[in-house]
């Protein structure tokens, strides 16, 4: 069921497939006997009445009496399961072992200064669970303690303030879901194919429910001069000294907030804790982790991380800087490059869509590389700036089929090919590739990552 790449849950009938709920099995296993297999369901249903005579025996025992092909039951249906724990922290199946965040092999040269992707081919509607929320680091991670951490919001304040986490979490609170991406998501394919698996293309991005509280309402605290205040500097407390300029007009719009919440509970030490900056729309790094202290100023910043890393290398030799807000992005997250679709007939194509701008408005679907499209079903809730889950039904006649998507925006915003993007920005950017991607199924089933123009 795993490939070298941990590619997750193949395409793949698995022995006791109802248990998976998984449509594209059981279509797959109608081919194969799915009628003997219903005969046995029934079968097992209709012997229901002979089954407390056998648990009384204590044993897993044919109930017919001898043919296993009628029913067997499992040691789960007959003893005594787990007690509950006195106490203790709930944790995934061991069967979902291989569904991991990882390190792209070879990416960077230190663990601290690195990445660990989201594995997006094994997930399901809009939220990341936090233990599999990809993590980006300059500098390592810590685990700060809460009750010693501090919030200072200083510059063009009236009197600088120093805010504790509690005093912080008394304030009125807000939560929302939102997605974040890493501005290099998907940037070692800016050149040409590079990765295998959707794990490694666009596993930068991830989507939570976080709760804290408008970075407005601090500012308002602190008497911050919000009519000649144009941007705030944010600065984490890591060694990397993380530092972003944001316009004060996100600020005021209400949307950028302190959070401390994630998924509904404190956020994870390598998501920032005790206190993050969510900056809605806006590329990851923006969202500094640790957060201690918040600059009010007149003008921005040209931070280290803003003005050598961050900007976008043009064809030309110029560079942009400041291009903050993620565009309208896609991705196939089943079919994907390292999964194997056994056998031919349906699937769900399944994947995911997002925009800095506001919500995803359409996605269409392609499997013969861009020739034809279908307009794939956007699954609820559609939610501005949050991933958005798309579905399309899927007959597979065993050819090799190119499977893409293609995500619009409530601004019209349509998400380009590899070739009007490199028209436009060359082939030597790190950052901001929202290109479509394109995933090969070939005729043996496997799913490739490939380019087209
Ligand atoms: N303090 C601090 N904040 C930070 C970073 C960091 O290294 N230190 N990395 C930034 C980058 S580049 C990204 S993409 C996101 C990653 O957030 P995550 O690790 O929660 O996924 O955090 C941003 N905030
Ligand atoms: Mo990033």
């Amino acid at each position: 069921m795993q490939d070298e790449y941990g590619s997750g849950r193949l395409i793949k009938a698995p022995e006791n497939f109802l248990s998976r709920g998984d449509v594209a099995t059981v279509w797959a296993e109608s081919k194969r006997g799915r009628r003997d297999f219903l005969r046995n369901a029934f079968a097992a249903a209709a012997a229901g009445a002979a089954v407390p005579a056998a648990l009384a025996q204590g044993n897993p025992v044919p109930v017919d009496g001898g043919d296993p092909n009628i029913l067997t039951l499992p040691a789960h249906s007959v003893g005594l399961g787990q007690g509950v724990a006195s106490e203790g922290y709930g944790k995934p199946s061991k069967y979902e072992s291989n569904v991991q965040r990882r390190q792209s092999p070879g990416l960077t040269q230190t663990t601290q200064a690195s990445v660990s992707f989201a594995p997006l081919q094994s997930l399901f509607g809009i939220v990341t669970p936090s233990g599999l929320h990809f993590e980006r680091h300059h500098q390592g991670w810590w685990d700060i303690d809460p009750s010693k951490h501090r919030l200072m919001v200083n510059g063009m304040v009236k009197a600088s303030k120093v805010f504790t986490v509690d005093e912080i979490m008394r304030l009125p609170a807000v939560s929302r879901f939102h997605f974040i991406e890493c501005g290099a998501n998907t940037a070692v394919d800016w050149g040409n194919v590079a990765v295998p698996t959707v794990q490694y293309t666009h596993g930068m991005v991830s989507c939570s429910e976080f709760s804290g509280v408008p970075l407005i309402t601090l500012l308002e605290l602190a008497g911050a001069d919000l009519k000649n205040g144009k941007f705030v500097l944010a600065e984490g407390a890591d060694g990397s000294s993380m530092t972003r300029t944001i316009p004060m007009e996100l600020i005021k719009s209400g949307e950028v907030f302190v959070a401390y919440g994630q998924n509904g509970e404190m956020l994870r030490p390598e998501q920032g804790y005790p206190l993050r900056l969510i900056v809605p729309g806006v590329q990851g790094v923006s969202w500094v982790k640790y957060l201690r202290r918040i600059e009010v100023g007149d003008q921005p910043y040209a931070a280290k991380d803003e003005a050598i890393h961050y900007i976008d290398l043009q064809p030309g030799g110029q560079h942009r800087q400041y291009t903050g807000i993620q565009e309208c992005k896609s991705v196939v997250t089943t079919p994907s490059g390292g999964q194997v679709l056994l056998d031919q007939g349906f699937y769900n194509i399944t994947g995911l869509a997002w925009s800095g701008r506001g919500k995803v408005t359409r996605v269409d679907v392609s499997v013969d590389g861009g020739r034809n499209w279908r307009t794939a079903r956007l699954q609820t809730p559609v939610l501005t700036k949050a991933l958005t889950r798309f579905n399309i039904d899927w007959v597979w006649d065993g050819k090799p089929a190119i499977i893409q998507s293609r995500a619009m925006d409530e601004t019209g915003f349509v998400q380009p090919t590899y070739k009007q993007l490199r028209d436009v920005r060359g082939t030597r950017s790190i950052y901001h590739n929202n290109a479509i991607q394109s995933w090969l199924v070939q005729e043996s089933g496997e799913v490739k990552n490939v380019q087209i123009s």
